[in-house]
């Protein structure tokens, strides 16, 4: 396998202003037809170098002539034509097969309908072109299909005409008025129901909203149209950018790799991102909805009007952007509230944002493909859609907001496209505009050194050390950062020390929160510029020694590591008036407890109150919202304590959280009683806010503490609130409790209830196959007699996900074994037979093999290295592997 090195980046020699397009569409067989005028930048003539994939080669023209097949160079990967001037037309016919195309990149069939998927590589599979982001044209598309199969035929930006022709066919005329590289081309053909909305854009003019699905499936576009609306007005307001399109459109699909693609104008969608009724749909999957369809709207000027150089640079857009439909999420659920309240609501999404870069990203960290956010080499792009460059890469462009604060990072903003509008540009040139404006509000200072950030592997660790001097009333921290090794790329790394903005407060000995005082500065929590290997700041005015509450609201991406009591993480967990620090304190109570009797260690007494005394408090405290309750009374996720063993225990894990679940169901049980009936009295009609969804979740959480701790009312409890339950946040809640802590028979009866009312639906389906994937009692077997079940598809992909993904990731006991390694590997040969892509995902949950206890070790190594043995296994699948084993 070639590696493509970011270094060796080179401009490609011609510029393509205009590309004409025209398709004859059909699910066996579509006919592409382009046309474009090329211009040599330096003016030599030079081999035009086209990437094709797939796809065959009709009949090629330059200058009008026919080029003869002794005349080019035709393979695998594409076509080398020779030009008979700087400048020339071509034009090119050929042929995709859409029905075969199981890979779901390029042109593809999903239901009756067809739809494109391009980033990164795809448009290769549907024309032979220059298929890198830096190549920037604009597109007229002419669309041709059956008039009953295709109904609707949509491309990127205005519809210029549609008409019907002679021979019965629809054609659809559309052009993009943007230029843009090919990875942003869309289009979609099929019969859909619609729903529209005309909105006034910031100018005044008016814009078409529109959200197309599977005709049936109407009624559930409500949610994704107010979530469109509520983008375009947010990223009006929050970073003054304005839709710049008359039409906007989002098509909902039910085969799709990932979440959804922000095509220019043509946002195509995972339905499971665009469906959302409350009969069927969770409120996290709501406020999935609202996060994932921010994220695309947000990608129109964060990725398309300024897009990426070069694949390397895939965290400028998308760290970016993910910054941006987080900071979306926050200020949603933040409306209408002020002061503590506000804060605490965006410390609940600040909370989720984090438990996902603990669970995903510091594990890429941790093995054989950590990469830093902007990767030095890759072999395949695709399995470069990392937690690192996404949710990473959105914590480096955090700590910029942090280190200018927003008025300033919005005048980089400003700055990044008053300079870069309209261009295919590097993650430098992106932290240079911040800079220049860094480098105004604080003179002397600059980014150079935090640009490491985008340089470095590995999560950082902070060691940190306090004294106190009664005498002076003075605390000195001492904080000390390294950086290990990370990836198979990072043997010999030098890694000098990062620029981490390290955020803390303290408390007094009975909790109350002291101003701090350093150097003139002044403030209940200061953001230390902590530049050096080991630095130290001494703060005044402090009597007595303090209690430190650290890298509040998560201020950098590292791992901290401070000695300190358990009484102190208890005042903590009580006190601290930053929610996500107050949080982290209890979560880190509970891991402690877990780890060391995971490790074999018995808990000392002492320990164990500790922690329920630390509940018992918080479930009482009437001043948490019910949202932030609920995550504050959570114990963290089996992946999040896994994580942090060494070696890994999967299954001690499992075992040792289940068992603190049980002791706090117990010691608590009239409290979750209590907050069980409590929550059930209110009933408005259903909402997915904040409150609603907050009171759900805490509800579930109480239920789930009794039915694992065995109280005698819980069974009772979940069949009543199933059966009764008029949205599906309670109705899965309920029927989630039962599969994984009832008997066999409550489980048996819901999971056929469940399947006898939502057969129909294929999102709710996927959740049936969920919960019995991930469910205590399933093993091997069970999954291999549900692949057998009808309604099971490998092809689709959130039907693959949620089974044999949800397996192998999250039923730690069945996996664990023998048989379960064997499974995993067999389902990776079997995926990347049909989807590459997604096998590789799957191929990726183990790579970190090497971290386990001695007895996976082995059984690990050997399933990897059957599936590096399996013939015509694919580059995606090749790269993980090989990796892994290195
Ligand atoms: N930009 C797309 C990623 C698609 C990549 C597929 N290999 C989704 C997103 O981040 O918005
Ligand atoms: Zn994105």
């Amino acid at each position: 396998l070639p590696t493509i090195s970011r270094h060796d980046y080179q401009p490609y020699p011609y510029q393509i202003d205009q590309v004409r397009l025209e398709f004859d569409l059909a699910a066996e067989q579509t006919l592409v037809r382009l046309a474009f005028r090329a211009r040599s930048r330096d003016g030599q003539i030079q081999p035009l170098v086209l990437d094709g994939e797939d796809i065959e080669l009709l009949e090629v023209s330059l200058d009008g002539n026919l080029v003869s097949p002794q005349d080019y160079l035709l393979n695998d990967q594409g076509l080398t034509l020779s030009p008979p001037a700087a400048e020339f037309d071509l034009v090119l016919v050929s042929r995709c097969r859409p029905q075969e195309n199981t890979m779901l990149m390029g042109l593809y069939v999903s239901g009756n309908s067809l739809f494109t998927q391009c980033e990164a590589q795809g448009f290769r599979r549907i024309t032979f072109f220059p298929d890198r982001p830096d190549v920037m044209s604009r597109y007229e598309v002419v669309l041709r299909g059956d008039a009953t199969l295709y109904p609707y035929l949509l491309s990127n930006g205005n519809l210029l005409e549609s008409t019907t022709l002679d021979d019965g066919r629809k054609q659809a005329v559309w052009e993009d008025p943007f230029p843009k590289p090919s990875y942003l081309f869309a289009l979609v053909a099929g019969d859909f129901d619609v729903r529209e909305r005309e909105i006034k854009k910031a100018n005044g003019q008016p814009a078409l909203l529109q959200v197309y699905c599977d005709r049936g499936d109407g009624d559930k576009t409500e949610w994704a149209m107010q979530c469109l609306e509520h983008s375009v007005r947010w990223d009006e307001q929050r970073f003054g950018l304005a839709l710049d399109l008359d039409r906007f459109m989002i098509v909902a699909a039910r085969d799709f790799n990932m979440g959804a693609m922000e095509n220019k104008g043509l946002n195509i969608f995972n339905s499971a991102y665009v469906l959302a009724d409350a009969e069927s749909t969770t409120d996290a999957s709501f406020h999935a909805v609202e996060a994932v369809i921010g994220h695309e709207y947000f990608h129109n000027w964060t990725g398309n009007r300024v897009t990426c150089r070069d694949w390397f640079q895939l965290s400028l857009k998308e760290g970016l952007t993910v910054f941006r439909d987080q900071e979306f999420s926050a200020d949603m659920l933040a409306q209408g509230l002020d002061g503590a309240q506000a804060a605490s609501a965006r410390a609940v999404k600040r909370i989720d944002d984090v438990s996902v870069l603990r669970a995903a990203q510091f594990p890429e960290d941790a093995g054989p493909m950590a990469h830093p956010i902007r990767p030095e080499s890759y072999q395949e792009i695709s399995n470069f859609y990392t937690a690192t460059i996404y949710e990473k890469g959105a914590e480096v462009i955090r700590m910029q907001h942090t280190l200018l604060g927003e008025d300033n990072f919005q005048a980089g903003i400003r700055e990044y496209f008053k300079r870069h509008d309209g261009q295919a540009v590097t993650c430098d040139e992106f932290v240079d505009c911040m800079d220049s404006v860094y480098r105004q509000v604080k003179p002397g200072q600059s980014l150079d050194q935090f640009r490491r950030w985008y340089q470095q592997a590995g999560t950082p660790r902070v060691q940190v050390s306090l004294t106190h001097d009664a005498a002076k009333q003075t605390a000195t921290l001492t904080l000390r950062q390294s950086n290990a090794p990370a990836g198979i790329e990072d043997k010999a790394a030098v890694k000098p020390p990062l620029h981490i903005p390290f955020a803390l407060g303290m408390l007094d000995q009975h909790g109350q929160p002291l101003s701090l005082h350093l150097d003139g500065q002044k403030g209940e929590t200061l953001v230390l510029d902590f530049t050096e290997a080991e630095q130290s700041w001494t703060f005044t005015h402090i009597p007595e020694a303090p209690v430190l509450s650290l890298l509040r609201n998560f201020s950098a991406p590292v791992k901290v590591d401070y000695y300190r009591p358990d009484a102190e993480l208890a005042l903590l967990a009580r006190h601290d008036t930053d929610p996500f620090a107050r949080w982290e304190a209890a979560q880190l109570l509970a891991t402690r407890l877990i780890l060391s009797s995971a490790s074999g260690r018995t808990p000392s007494a002492a320990q164990q109150a500790t922690v329920v005394q630390t509940w018992h408090a918080l479930v009482q405290d009437p001043a948490l919202s019910p949202a932030y309750k609920a995550r504050i009374l959570s114990l963290p996720s089996e992946r999040e304590l896994l994580e942090q063993t060494q070696p890994m225990t999967p299954r001690a894990i499992v075992q040792a959280r289940r068992q603190l679940q049980r002791e706090l169901g117990l010691a608590l049980t009239p409290y979750w009683q209590e907050l069980y009936q409590f929550l059930s009295l209110e009933q408005a009609p259903y909402s997915p806010d904040a409150l609603q969804a907050g009171q759900r979740s805490l509800r579930n959480l109480a239920l789930n503490y009794l039915l694992v701790a065995g109280v005698s009312t819980g069974p009772q409890l979940a069949r009543n609130q199933y059966d009764q339950a008029t949205n599906m946040t309670d109705r899965l809640g309920a029927l989630s409790a039962l599969v994984n802590y009832g008997d066999p028979e409550d489980r048996q009866d819901g999971l056929d209830d469940f399947f006898q009312r939502w057969q129909d639906n294929p999102l709710v389906l996927d959740r049936w196959f969920s919960l019995q994937a991930t469910a205590p009692s399933t093993q091997v077997a069970q999954v291999r007699a549900l692949m057998l079940h009808p309604a099971f598809s490998m092809r689709n992909p959130n039907r693959a996900r949620s089974l044999i993904f949800q397996f192998c990731m999250n039923n730690m006991q069945a996996i664990h074994t023998p048989e379960g390694y064997a499974f995993w590997a067999e389902q990776v040969i079997a995926l990347d037979k049909l989807n590459p892509e997604i096998s590789a995902r799957l191929a990726r949950v183990f790579d970190n093999w090497a971290r386990f206890e001695p007895q996976a070790r082995d059984p690990l190594k050997a399933a990897l290295e059957r599936i590096q043995a399996e013939p015509g296994l694919s580059g995606n699948v090749a790269e993980i592997v090989n990796k892994a084993l290195t």
